[in-house]
């Protein structure tokens, strides 16, 4: 295709914003005033919203898919290159998301200048490289099938940790300066591993890894409970996180993925903790009904995502030390647009932020300080059945947004014209995870 590929014009968002400003503007002032009359500065809030960034998972803006089957849409990016260019136009229009976290080897590319020169380009950045040693890629020397960086085979081993230090120079190329390191290593018989060696060999490929990060680089260790091990997995809990980060030393930390835990467990106690054990890396953010559901932020329990924003805006209020987490989305998008579905998971990201935000917390501490219970509970309460949308909406015309991202998505085309540029290719490589 010779032609330039298509791009959303800022004269098109300048139209869409101007027929829905009046409202807007009207929405926002009466928030304001509701919020001025319990003491909160709403223009303060804006600001706040406006600095607010999470990173794009670029494995994200492809259709995802299951163990069964993997339905691709129209106009996929065939490569990191158009990946770049679908991020561009959700931080374009949603304006929550410069910065792009990439997957290895999945984003290799011969010029990783180019790369940083085309992001860059669209005022994007490069966040967190996540390293991949739960596939086998094609050419590769040794199987994964059996682990990676705790495999019983030195071998294996020594290849995980040389494909994880490769990806620290990559993102060194790239400019980032954390490496996230998720392994699915695990077993699925009792008895087939044994338990206490196979974290033993992690830590010490982990090592390995540690030893490889520059001055100014942090590792985010990634915990998950099961899947695709379904009796055991290394990593399973923030417990072994947190034990193998204090051990591995001061740059590493632990990453929380909100679908990665038990059913009902208590995630914004896990932040809390973590915080407190100043080990908190940072999030994958998503939602969940069941399992590692990857849906999107916010579309299943927008309560639990306010609480750990609560645990958040708790630790920046009191300037909990090393406290400065990554934000970083991972869904798998199989039914929707991805583009639409992250540029609403930014949003709820926002409005969770903006929520705890707006907490009453010198009222919040007076009640839990008098052991009052449904007191202290209505204060989070009151801050979560808040609407901020208006706010959020303003902070995104102020950045350069479009007041409603989906609706001015949809009403620009994007989709059907990269459906032609983009011709369909097979599956993607960030499919069945
Ligand atoms: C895993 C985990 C990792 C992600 C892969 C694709 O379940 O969440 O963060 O890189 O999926
Ligand atoms: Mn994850
Ligand atoms: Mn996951």
């Amino acid at each position: 295709m010779s032609t330039k590929p298509f791009t959303i014009s800022a004269d098109f968002i300048a139209n869409h914003n101007a027929r829905l400003e009046a409202a807007t503007v009207e929405d926002y002032q009466a928030l304001a005033r509701a919020l001025a009359r319990r003491g909160i500065d709403a223009e303060k809030l804006v600001e706040k919203v406006i600095a607010f960034a999470v990173a794009i998972p670029t494995w994200g803006v492809g259709t995802g898919g299951t163990r069964f089957a993997r339905f691709p849409g129209p106009g996929e990016p065939r490569n990191i290159f158009e990946k770049i260019d679908d991020c561009a136009v959700i931080q374009q229009l949603a304006r929550a998301t410069p910065t792009i976290s990439p997957h290895i080897p999945w984003d290799k590319v011969d010029d990783y200048a180019a790369l940083r020169e085309k992001a860059s380009a669209h005022g994007l950045a490069f966040d967190a490289v996540n390293s991949n040693t739960f596939q086998d890629q094609p050419g590769q020397a040794l199987s994964y099938k059996f682990g990676s960086l705790s495999h019983t085979d030195a071998r294996v081993r020594a290849q995980a940790v040389a494909h994880n230090v490769e990806c620290i120079e990559i993102g060194k190329k790239l400019g980032s300066k954390a490496l996230t390191v998720w392994i699915a290593d695990g077993s699925n018989f009792a008895g087939q591993s044994n338990l206490t060696k196979a974290l033993d060999r992690y830590i010490a490929a982990m090592r390995e890894v540690y030893a490889a990060l520059p001055a100014d680089w942090r590792v985010f260790l990634e915990h998950k409970l099961y899947e695709p091990a379904f009796y055991s997995t290394v990593i399973s809990d923030w417990g072994s996180s947190f034990a193998a980060a204090q051990e591995l030393g001061p740059k590493a930390l632990c990453l929380v993925d909100l679908g990665h835990h038990a059913p009902n467990v208590n995630i914004e106690q896990i932040v809390a903790r973590l915080v407190r054990f100043k080990k908190l890396a940072g999030f994958h953010f998503n939602d969940s009904k069941y399992g590692d559901d990857d849906l999107d932020s916010g579309s299943v329990e927008p309560f639990r995502l306010f609480l750990v924003f609560n645990e958040l805006i708790d630790a920046e209020r009191r300037k909990a030390e090393g406290f400065a987490p990554a934000y970083m989305i991972d869904q798998s998008h199989n039914v929707t647009d991805p583009i639409e579905s992250l540029m609403q998971s930014a949003i709820e990201l926002q409005r969770a932020y903006a929520q705890a935000l707006i907490v009453d917390r010198a009222a919040l501490e007076a009640a839990q300080e008098t052991n009052d219970a449904l007191g202290a509970h209505l204060e989070l309460k009151r801050a979560f059945t808040t609407d901020v949308s208006p706010l959020l909406a303003v902070a995104r015309l102020r950045a350069g947004g479009a007041t409603a991202p989906i609706e001015a998505y949809r009403a620009s085309g994007y989709r059907a014209h990269k459906a032609k540029e983009r011709p369909a290719v097979g599956g993607t490589s960030a499919g069945i995870v």
